[in-house]
């Protein structure tokens, strides 16, 4: 059964944690900070910290300038119509003011409904990215600790529910995590909208929405 109510608490969640300060409030600042613990943690080096960067500061500017361009696949689909509160969220930062949790939630609705297939890509392009950094011998594989320590840069500090999310995902019970297992784990998070197939991170970071 699907549930947007689902995608929605995971949303808050996700929101929730990212928002270190708790405070509700989110500028381009933070995010830009969340890079610099990145790069401070891993040291990753001028080309990933440039993507890095990118990504968490510049990520909405990125995803709509995507949108708003047609493609074969997919006409232009980010307009004013289409994805006002996406298009306040980037507008909003640039200016260096801070969104706010209902803000960021209508947005992602309305880039989950005007083009999820662009999302899902510039997801999986994220996320391999971040898993790129925590991959710090650059084998193809993360180790629990390195997951953990990733993640806390995020916000994300519960360790007991990562370890357990990494057993599950570790499919062949090696201590290790492929890139491939990492990114479609944080899809499924993001995306899974359906409550009773729940996502391994769904499982572990959210139990009380399922
Ligand atoms: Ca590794």
């Amino acid at each position: 059964m699907s549930d947007s109510k689902f995608v929605e608490g995971k949303t808050r969640v996700w929101y929730r944690m990212t928002n270190k300060k708790k405070n509700g409030f989110m500028t381009k600042k933070d995010y830009a900070d969340m890079a610099q613990c990145f790069i401070d943690e891993f040291n990753p080096g001028e080309q990933k910290s440039v993507k890095l960067r990118a990504w968490l500061i510049e990520g909405w500017d990125i995803l709509i300038k995507m949108g708003q361009k047609a493609t074969p696949e997919h006409p232009a689909c980010f307009s004013s119509e289409n994805t006002p509160k996406t298009l306040l969220i980037s507008q909003t930062l640039s200016k260096g003011e801070r969104i706010t949790e209902d803000l960021y939630v209508q947005a992602y609705q309305e880039i989950l409904r005007a083009n999820s297939d662009l999302f899902k890509n510039c997801l999986q392009e994220m996320v391999t990215i971040f898993f790129s950094v925590f991959d710090t011998n650059g084998d193809g594989f993360i180790c629990v600790e390195e997951m953990i320590h990733g993640l806390k840069c995020f916000g994300i500090d519960h360790e007991k529910a990562l370890r357990k999310a990494f057993v599950e995902m570790d499919i062949r019970k090696e201590g290790k995590v492929d890139k491939d297992t990492y990114v479609q784990a944080w899809v499924d998070f993001m995306m899974n909208i359906d409550k009773d197939k729940p996502d391994v991170l769904s499982r572990h970071l959210t139990p009380f929405l399922l």
